[in-house]
Order: structure tokens, then C-alpha cells, then sequence
């Protein structure tokens, strides 16, 4: 019986996909370039958006960056947008940038903000997955356009998922292997 419950939880995590409707936020900095001086944290991008942000600087070294991971959560191709990058804060055309998805080794690049008109405030940027043929995710990875010169990057508020799907534990894997080996056996007797 205890294993029959949590097969269905397993499955009722596995359905509870696209149309959960809430979206995921970044949760954790997996690497970054440095922050320019005064600027408080890398932590400022994570979470939902809010007066909090950060930049990472371009330098003679290179582009800046950062790139996060959302939990137990990995991006997913659903439809339109998968990957919305919130900025706050002045723009200025060298602070474009390019969004990367990926899981560590490889990333393929997902797109590129555009130079848009000079605005101020809340700005919100959309990436879909399926323009290079990716179907998941477990890392965005954004990537000043400014690089080989010192030149702060854009002013990150937040980084959200649209479409998205549960990570499974490998424990959860193992878990109902086991469930499924002694159901067989259950059957067999
Ligand atoms: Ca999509
Ligand atoms: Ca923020």
C-alpha cells in the first residue's frame, strides 16, 4: 500500500508540469564573474523580481556572467517563451546580452536581448527554447555582449521560468524502480 501511494505521488509530481501556471524563479548562483564595486550581491538575481539587482561586469579578461539553477526544477520547451530575464535599472546598448541554456558541460545559445530604446524601470526579456531546438534545461546562463573592455552588464532583477518540469531526485529513480520490481514479483506470485 505504502508503495502504491508513492507511486501515485510520483506520477502526480510528473503530470504537475506546464499546467501548474505559477512560475519558477532562480534559486541558486552556480558560477558568476565578479560584481562591479557596489553592487551587493549575485544573490540579487535570484527570486522573484524586486528592488534587488545585479550586474556582472565585463573586463580586458572577458565577458561578464552568471549562471543559475531553479531547485528542483529544469527549464522545459512549452509553448511560446520558456525564459523570461527580468532587468531594473538604466539601459545602456553595451549592457545587451545573450542567454544560454544547458546542464554544466555544453550550453547552446537561446537568443539575444536586441538593443532596445532607452528605458528605465522594469523590463521584462522572452527566450524560447525551441528557437535552437532545445527541449530542457537545468541552466540559464546570461552573457554580457560587452566583453574584451570594462563595461558594467545588464542590471539583472530576476530570472524566471515559464515552462518548466520537476527534476527527479535519483532517489525518486531508485525509489520506483524498486516499486516496479516488486510490483512484477507481486504479480508474478
Ligand atoms: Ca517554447
Ligand atoms: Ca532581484
Amino acid at each position: 500500500m505504502i508503495i502504491g501511494r508513492v507511486l501515485v505521488s510520483f506520477i502526480a509530481i510528473f503530470l504537475w508540469t506546464v499546467e501548474a501556471g505559477a512560475s519558477v524563479f532562480a534559486q541558486s548562483v552556480e558560477s558568476f564573474s565578479a560584481l562591479p564595486p557596489g553592487i551587493a550581491s549575485e544573490e540579487d538575481v535570484l527570486f522573484a523580481p524586486d528592488t534587488l539587482i545585479a550586474d556582472f561586469a565585463s573586463t580586458a579578461a572577458g565577458p561578464g556572467f552568471v549562471t543559475v539553477a531553479f531547485g528542483s526544477w529544469k527549464a522545459i520547451d512549452g509553448p511560446g517563451n520558456d525564459v523570461i530575464v527580468h532587468l531594473f535599472g538604466d539601459w545602456d546598448p553595451p549592457e545587451s546580452f545573450f542567454v544560454d541554456a544547458g546542464d554544466g558541460a555544453t550550453f547552446e545559445r537561446l537568443g539575444y536581448s536586441g538593443i532596445p530604446d532607452y528605458s528605465k524601470g522594469a523590463i521584462g526579456f522572452g527566450f524560447d527554447l525551441a528557437d535552437v531546438g532545445v527541449s530542457e534545461a537545468r541552466l540559464i546562463r546570461i552573457v554580457n555582449e560587452a566583453g574584451g573592455f570594462d563595461h558594467e552588464g545588464p542590471d539583472i532583477n530576476a530570472i524566471e521560468l515559464v515552462n518548466y518540469a520537476p527534476i527527479p531526485e535519483p532517489s525518486t529513480i531508485l525509489l520506483l524502480a524498486g516499486s516496479l520490481a516488486f510490483l512484477g514479483v507481486q504479480r508474478r506470485s
